[in-house]
């Protein structure tokens, strides 16, 4: 008799292909109209499956987490952030953990790139100008912002996507800097042609642009806190396209109202779906809904990935992307 199939809780919506290989392989329990899961049917969901997929907007906490069935073994999550897991409750309780890391790299430093031109060039700006009809045609002194190339470029975290947003930014002229809890390799930063700065607060002083690349932790929450970016240059801009936790998001809009910080680049808010209002009333800030790594590409790879590390795992190895766990 064929051995009875794991049931695979799925919480979004996911590519086509992808959540027909999930039928194919497993008991699928799918959520096809994507609303996103209150916190009674995470429970629910926890209570039952023998693996779930969450994503970013799933808040696996250990509350959550205290319902889980004894058969509850992985957690696949869809994406490469986990901060949305409490990672410490999920190893208590001896839940092997899984991400997608490595398929969003090109794609969300693509977006980064796009952000770090968009602001300074003042892109969103003009767009708007365009659509409202009330351009009067072209003059030598309207809607100046301001050149990139030759500027510093401070990148906070050089894992993946910092390192993939370096190898851009040189082409765009811009000198790499970063701060980076280790310091990178010297043939890696040769390769990057990046300076390491072991004091971020020094970097953060001396840089035209920050880009935030770490990932958000426990440690990362609030790096960029009032104090830092007040230690920025008021000329200076900052991109955001890791997670919103990492930048004092009060404190930030407060600097951008008050013309202390030149422009920011947001892609990703500390209450998501929420967004400070103060900051949709800026002209100086471009703002996207968390779509950096949103591409058909990126979104089947990563369904890929998540699809290898449950059928691996069922099968008695250790999943290729483990965050935490012990072999099944
Ligand atoms: C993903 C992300 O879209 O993977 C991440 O960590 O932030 C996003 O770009 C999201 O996590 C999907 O769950």
């Amino acid at each position: 008799m064929p051995a009875k199939k794991p049931l695979v809780v799925v919480t979004r919506k996911l590519p086509d292909p992808i959540e027909t290989r999930m039928m194919e392989l497993f008991e699928a329990q799918l959520n096809l109209d994507d609303r996103p899961l209150g916190r009674a049917e995470l429970i629910q969901a926890v209570e039952k499956a023998d693996v779930l997929v969450p994503t970013v907007t799933d808040r696996i906490d250990s509350s959550v987490l205290a319902h889980a069935g004894s058969n509850l073994r992985l957690i696949a999550s869809f994406g490469a952030g986990v901060d949305h897991i409490d990672l410490g409750s999920a190893r208590q309780r001896g839940i092997t953990v899984t991400n997608t890391p490595g398929v969003l790299t090109e794609d969300t430093a693509d977006m980064t790139m796009a952000l770090i031109l968009a602001v300074p060039r003042r892109l969103a700006e003009g767009e708007r100008i365009m659509r409202s009809g009330k351009w009067e045609g072209w003059s030598p002194t309207w809607m100046l912002g301001h050149r990139i190339w030759g500027k510093r470029l401070g990148i906070v975290g050089m894992g993946r996507v910092g390192s993939a947003v370096a190898r851009r930014a040189r082409g765009f002229g811009l000198s790499i800097h970063y701060h980076n809890r280790h310091r990178l390799p010297e043939t890696a930063e040769r390769e990057l042609d990046a300076t390491y700065w072991e004091s971020l607060d020094q970097m953060l002083a001396h840089m035209d642009i920050i880009s935030v690349n770490c990932p958000h932790t426990p440690a990362t929450y609030h790096l960029l806190s009032g104090r830092r970016l007040k230690l920025m240059r008021e000329e200076a801009y900052i991109v955001n396209t890791s997670r919103g936790e990492v930048v004092d998001e009060n404190s930030l809009t407060r600097m951008l109202e008050r013309g202390q910080l030149a422009g920011a680049g947001l892609d990703v808010f500390e209450h998501e779906p929420a967004v400070n209002p103060k900051l949709l009333k800026l002209d100086n800030v471009v703002l996207l809904p968390h779509m950096a790594s949103a591409t058909l590409e990126g979104r089947v790879d990563m369904g890929e990935k998540v699809l290898i590390n449950i059928k691996t795992f069922v099968d008695g190895h250790s999943p290729p992307d483990r965050v935490i766990g012990t072999e099944s």
